[in-house]
């Protein structure tokens, strides 16, 4: 057996993440919950092996400004770029979204992930979760909505029409099990995606700022970080300085 592959998993709150995490496994190693509020609030590891092959997922906290206010929203963004920091490789990027869900949050989370963290450099799938009730196919929901995906800029390498629970329907159940984790194990085949933490150009950029934290540019570099992420992340301009004054002292203090 090789090296463990890492996945990193996001998504909105509720989305289906930790019970995602419990499908692939096969059992029960990550707590769901029914709440409302979010009962992942710090990221989680996760090793887990099936059909051969060992992965670790990473359970992040699910990301939804509104829903968790923005203090809170702010700590859960410092928490995965702490993650994908920490991280050797990354192979997979597992976004996860409820169906009939496509809020401008799977936009952001998307962006913020896919380009800022990772820089583009990981394959990245979307899992769409609440599917028992599909007419049909669990896929047709894919078929219906795939162009909305497009629209939105939101790229993937693959995706996965699943329910996450085993409820009233365990064929349906068992059959997204064999979904995920094929789709998994076919896009982490190889490596060949592998990215190797740290060169994202928003690490190097913040290790720059760094650099130039006593200098004269300072203030023009840490303002043209938030408007960055204001501006492809949709955040609003308050939520993005101040996530770019978080990410400056957590790239200080780790440097330390
Ligand atoms: N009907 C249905 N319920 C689901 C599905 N996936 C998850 N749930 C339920 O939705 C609730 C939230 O699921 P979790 O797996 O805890 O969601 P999460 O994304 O980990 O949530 P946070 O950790 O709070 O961000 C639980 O009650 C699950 O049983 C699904 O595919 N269908
Ligand atoms: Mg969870």
């Amino acid at each position: 057996m090789g090296r463990s592959k890492n996945i990193v998993l996001f998504g909105q709150p509720g989305a289906g993440k930790s019970s995602l995490i419990n499908l692939m496994a096969g059992k029960n190693v990550a707590k769901t919950s029914s709440d409302m509020r979010s009962c992942t609030l710090q990221w989680q590891e996760y090793p887990i092996t099936f059909d051969g092959k060992s992965y670790n997922v990473f359970d992040t906290v699910g990301l939804e400004e509104p829903q968790l206010g923005i203090p809170q929203y702010l700590n859960a963004v410092e928490n995965a770029y702490t993650l994908i920091r920490k991280l050797e490789s990354i192979d997979l990027l597992l976004l996860c979204m409820r169906a009939g869900r496509l809020t401008p949050t799977l936009q952001t989370n998307y962006r913020l992930f896919h380009e800022f963290l990772c820089d583009k450099k990981v394959p990245i799938v979307v899992v769409i979760t609440y599917l028992e009730n599909e007419d049909g196919e669990m896929d047709n929901w894919w078929k219906r909505n795939r162009d909305i995906f497009d629209e939105r800029g939101v790229h993937v390498a693959g995706h996965a029409c699943i329910t996450a629970i085993r409820g009233n329907y365990p064929d349906r159940h068992e059959q997204s099990r064999t979904t995920i984790r094929k789709l998994v194990e076919e896009v982490t085949a190889g490596g060949q995606g592998a990215w190797k933490g740290g060169d994202s150009t928003f690490v190097s950029f913040m290790r720059k700022l760094k650099g130039l934290l006593v200098g004269k540019e300072k203030p023009r570099m840490k303002k043209n970080v938030a408007s960055r992420l204001a501006k492809r992340c949709n955040l609003s301009p308050d939520v993005a300085k101040e996530l770019a004054d978080r990410i400056r002292d957590d790239t200080v203090e780790g440097a330390t």
